[in-house]
């Protein structure tokens, strides 16, 4: 007898002796309750429950895999259905152990694919939730429902109503295409300031990309969910006019499922809605420029998971420049030397019972922690570039006195308060919008989170500026702050050091 089967009968001898189920240790259903917290971010129960990113789990032990009505299961799922997997007790526990490896094992595919970016290494825990799933049954009220019921619009998309396309309503048919060449910030795609000819078809391609990241000097590290690797995600400039065509992919190696909503977009949550991916997809979607500005983008896949991206490095800017390029606020032309790009992103990092930082290996894994963590609302890291310091020594901003340079600031989450020491902002399209003339001559500009905002200044004076968050604790303490090294010659008009030294 092979060793397993030899514990699996002393199980079964031991169930007869004792009344004791199969599995080796009952759990418990109270405490399971409490671990199923961790499952509302993507599921719900109870009578009114209705789909999230994951579906409903009334009665699932027992249940047909891949059978909630409505429920848009991922391949792997539709397959085990097929070959009539029904969960119970033993196979719920290997799939929260590790869904996709259960999955592959039991279809025989190594490229089967699960939608559930999420894991339940403790046993104890497993047992404790399934206990608690038991209970359920579609008569039970509704579980109280949290923060993380309130999803990106809470809209289920009907793709229906944006009509299908077809060679003769395609807009952009007769118009020339060109492919934006995206880079890593703060440095922003070559384009001109004044738009040459027709609107165009701009190509964007945006790659998800799940990675270890290092937050500051102390080695701080999380998975970061990006978009093709950077923290912010690449700056994309267009025309007003310019018709975008952007195509999202998700590759095979990631865990979790992605969009975008463009806030320069309209309709269908900023594209969040018809462009859901989950890994081995990819979506390409199409909107037209309408609007002038500076804007934010960023990932926005259902309920908690949203902020859970953007926390994890999600966001990103659209510059939409006015076909005739920037005016101040008499109307004249306004035009830059050099444009920076400068995201700034608040990070949650969990701490265990010593306070110290905790260390993941997956997307995904820190997700309830993470989730409480974020709740307070106090981050441990607020950095600009992705981590502390990215913007400073051998990554500080350049620049020569007289120059006019162009500073975006996106933050896809909390209000920002950009400051230049020792400059200032000449002119200043505080909320992103070119549609509104500048302010004029700002000592501090405020960013509102969830948007991105523009700011432009002719240095004067050479040396070694900070630009940084004015709140000083978020730039001192955790890390909302950059350098601009600044070349050329001093203005002892503009100041002067006319003594310093003892008491005179
Ligand atoms: C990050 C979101 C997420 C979290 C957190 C999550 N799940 Fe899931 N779950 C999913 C998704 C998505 C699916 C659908 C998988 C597919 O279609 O491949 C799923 C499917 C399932 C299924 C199969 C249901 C069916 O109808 O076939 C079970 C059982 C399940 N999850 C249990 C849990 C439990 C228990 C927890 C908490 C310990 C949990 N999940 C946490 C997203 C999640
Ligand atoms: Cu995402």
């Amino acid at each position: 007898m092979k060793i397993k089967q030899g514990i699996k009968a002393l199980g079964i001898a031991a169930s007869l002796v004792f009344g004791a189920p199969a599995i080796a240790q009952e759990g418990n259903a109270e405490a399971g309750k409490s671990v199923f917290k961790s499952c509302t971010a993507c599921h719900a129960v109870g009578s009114d429950a209705k789909n999230r990113v994951g579906p409903v789990l009334n009665n699932v032990v027992g249940r047909a895999a891949g059978s909630f009505a409505g429920y848009k299961y991922g391949t792997g799922l539709q397959e085990a259905k097929e070959k009539g997997l029904v969960w119970d007790e033993e196979t719920i526990s290997e799939w929260l152990t590790n869904p996709k490896k259960f999955i592959r094992g039991y279809l025989g595919n190594k490229k089967a694919k699960a939608k559930m970016a999420f894991r339940l290494k403790d046993e104890q825990k497993r047992r404790d939730v399934i206990a608690y799933l038991k209970t359920l049954s579609d008569n039970e009220p509704q579980e109280k429902a949290g923060a993380n019921d309130v999803s990106h619009g809470d809209a289920e998309f009907n793709t229906a109503v944006m009509g299908v396309p077809t060679v003769s309503n395609d807009p952009t048919k007769d118009m020339e295409r060109v492919k934006q060449k995206l880079v890593m910030p703060p440095f922003v795609p070559e384009h001109d300031q004044v738009a040459k000819g027709a609107p165009k078809v701009v190509e964007i391609e945006l790659v998800v990309e799940e990675k270890k990241w290092v937050l500051d000097g102390d080695g701080t590290e999380i998975i970061a969910l990006t978009f093709n690797g950077s923290i912010p995600a690449p700056m994309i400039v267009v025309h007003e006019g310019d018709y975008v065509e952007l195509t999202l992919k998700n590759p095979d190696t990631n865990i979790m499922e992605h969009n975008i909503d463009l806030h320069a977009a309209t309709g269908a949550l900023g594209g969040a809605a018809v462009t859901t991916i989950a890994p081995g997809e990819q979506a390409v979607l199409r909107f037209k420029a309408t609007k002038t500005g500076t804007f934010l983008y960023h990932c926005a896949p259902e309920g908690s998971m949203t902020p859970y991206h953007v926390t994890h490095g999600m966001t990103g800017a659209i510059t939409v420049l006015p076909r005739d390029g920037l005016k101040d606020d008499k109307g004249q032309s306004l035009t830059y030397d050099r444009m920076y790009y400068i995201g700034e992103n608040d990070f949650y990092v969990p701490r265990d019972e010593n306070g110290d930082f905790k260390n993941y290996s997956e997307a995904g894994e820190d997700l309830a922690d993470w989730i409480e963590s974020m709740k307070t609302l106090t981050p441990s890291h607020v950095v600009f570039n992705g981590r502390v310091g990215a913007l400073t020594g051998k990554g500080a901003m350049k620049a020569k006195v007289g120059e006019n340079v162009m500073f975006v600031h996106v933050q896809g989450n909390r209000d920002t308060r950009p400051h230049l020491i020792g400059g200032h902002g000449d002119f200043v399209w505080e909320t992103g919008s070119f549609s509104s003339p500048p302010l004029r001559d700002l000592e501090t500009w405020f960013v509102r989170g969830g948007s991105a905002g523009a700011a432009m200044y002719t240095f004067k004076q050479p040396g070694v500026y900070a630009y940084l968050n004015h709140n000083l604790i978020e730039a001192v303490e955790l890390g909302a702050a950059a350098h601009v090294v600044v070349e050329g010659e001093w203005d002892d008009n503009l100041m002067k050091q006319v003594y310093i030294g003892p008491i005179k």
